[in-house]
């Protein structure tokens, strides 16, 4: 580690506090270009600490730039991981106050529901596809904390991967009775297509991104616990969204989940 913990520390309040006041800020490698990658998640734990403490409940996690489209958007190159709190989640068919975000912009996402604990190193797709539930679409509303979402990887490790909101619903089926490469999703913003994919988009299939994250959390000595939520990544490249924009995600064989913005 690079940087001490009392640093660690008061970086997690600031990006939480930017959360919470509604306030973008310039990426922290920007001051601490040495930070390592350890330091990154160390600062996203020490986020998610904070949050506990405040009374989140944490009920899942997210894996993001796991699409071509999504990391040729960002400019970066490999997977990042995040956690998600239960006041994150916004009821399908609701509103969310743009008042409350930066920029915010969605993505449509395959999400998954545990019913096993998954535990890495060594996690496979096999695995995952045994140990899980349900698959179900989600629209996850990101909304980087960093001005115009100008960021490298270290930076969004420690912003939890912009994590911001998200809305899970349609139709969940179960997982073994689907092809998840082959499905299909349609994005609408007011009616209108405005992106679409299938699931190979998402590291070929986006249970890979699951095992991904198990094989991450082994790693720092963690579980994926039984009835976690896991979003597997944008397939498509994230839409900016406005007040007053409404926005539709269908997925193939598992219905659609809608959110406004006002
Ligand atoms: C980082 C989060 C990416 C995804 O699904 O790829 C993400 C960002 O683009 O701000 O959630
Ligand atoms: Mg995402």
């Amino acid at each position: 580690m690079a940087l001490a913990e009392a640093t660690v520390k008061q970086l997690a309040k600031h990006l939480d506090l930017c959360q919470q006041q509604v306030q973008d800020t310039t990426k922290i490698t920007d001051d601490h270009p040495n930070m390592s990658w350890d330091d990154a998640y160390a600062v996203q734990d020490n986020l998610l600490q904070r949050k506990l403490r405040g009374g989140a409940r944490l009920v899942g996690y997210k894996a993001g730039l796991t699409s071509h489209a999504k990391m040729q958007q960002m400019g970066v190159n490999s997977p990042v991981f995040g956690f998600l709190l239960d006041e994150y989640a916004v009821d399908e068919g609701s509103e969310i106050d743009t008042a409350t975000l930066i920029h915010p912009k969605v993505e449509p996402e395959i999400c998954f529901v545990t019913r096993n604990d998954l535990k890495g190193p060594g996690c496979n797709i096999a695995q995952v596809l045994a140990a899980c539930d349900l698959v179900l679409p989600g629209i996850e509303v990101i909304d980087s904390r960093y001005r115009n979402f100008n960021f490298d990887l270290k930076s969004v490790i420690s912003d939890n991967t912009s994590a911001a909101r998200y809305i899970v619903g349609g139709h969940a089926r179960a997982v073994r009775s689907l092809d998840l490469a082959t499905t299909g999703i349609v994005l609408e913003k007011n009616g209108q297509q405005v992106a679409f994919g299938a699931g190979a988009a998402v590291l070929g299939n986006p249970a890979v991104a699951v095992s991904m994250l198990v094989n991450h959390l082994g790693k720092r000595g963690q579980v994926l616990p039984a009835g976690s939520l896991v979003l597997s990544g944008g397939v498509t490249a994230a839409i900016a969204v406005d007040a007053g924009d409404n926005i539709t995600l269908r997925v193939q064989d598992m219905g659609s989940v809608s959110v406004r913005f006002r």
